[in-house]
């Protein structure tokens, strides 16, 4: 089953601890595998906004203690690493700035496409409130504002429309509040492509509250870097 397939065909909602690059200490990757490898966690993202340590070798530790897929979450191009199973392919649509659309994909499509790295295509959706979130000053773009539902979900059925595989609907790493469940499922109500939604959950109710949406893929990031048992307190 490839990962694309994997994100799609669960029932209930699937969950994926993001590594920071930077933040992945041997012992932090121990204790996230602890819960990858008693079938909690469905796969570990990895990525970030900045990085400055090789991406390829945080692949390669986390490969050292759990099986489970390992999907790049790349901030840029130069956190590609041929050691994972997936990578997101992702197209900054709530932006208007043409390299996050286009131009950083056509820089790294042939080397993608010779290598085996599986690529899915993902409709990158910011959601953001007052607080800037480092995507949204990184990217140079702005995110949707959180009560413009409409445009929200407009823009992942743009996303579909396109061909996109997979839309993420992301509210920022570390953001103040998650994406509530109403605009989920209102986005999820109008897609027939799998659905992923992450950033701002910092407790049981915010993970509750996300999930009673049901979309396929659940991102939690900032929540386990803090604490790794995040994850036996959420179930
Ligand atoms: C960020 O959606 C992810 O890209 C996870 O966000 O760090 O807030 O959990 P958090």
């Amino acid at each position: 089953m490839t990962i694309y397939q994997k994100i799609k065909l669960a029932a209930a909602s699937q969950i994926a601890v993001l590594i920071d690059p930077d933040k992945a200490s041997v012992q932090h990757l121990k204790q996230v595998a602890k819960y990858c490898n008693n079938g909690i966690v469905d796969f570990i993202f990895v990525g970030g906004s900045i990085v400055s340590v090789s991406v390829d070798e945080v692949v390669q530790n986390i490969k050292q203690l759990t099986n489970i897929p390992v999907v790049l979450f790349p901030g840029s191009p130069l956190q590609i690493s041929y050691k994972a199973d997936a990578m997101l392919f992702m197209s900054l649509i709530s932006g208007r700035n043409p390299e996050l659309l286009i131009g950083h994909h056509v820089l790294v499509a042939k080397l993608l496409k010779k290598s085996d790295l599986e690529v899915v295509s993902t409709g990158y959706i910011l959601i953001g409130g007052n607080k800037i979130s480092a995507t949204e000053y990184i990217s140079n773009t702005r995110a949707i504002p959180p009560n413009k539902v409409d445009v929200i979900v407009s823009t992942a059925i743009a996303g579909e429309l396109l061909g996109l595989k997979l839309i993420y609907l992301e509210a920022g790493s570390g953001a103040n509040s998650y994406i509530d469940a109403q605009t989920i499922t209102e986005v999820k109500n109008n897609l027939t492509i799998p659905l992923i939604v992450g950033g701002g959950i910092k407790n049981r109710t915010d993970f509750l509250s996300v999930k009673s949406a049901n979309p396929n893929l659940i991102v939690i990031g900032t929540a386990i870097e803090q604490n790794p048992d995040f994850l036996s307190e959420i179930f």
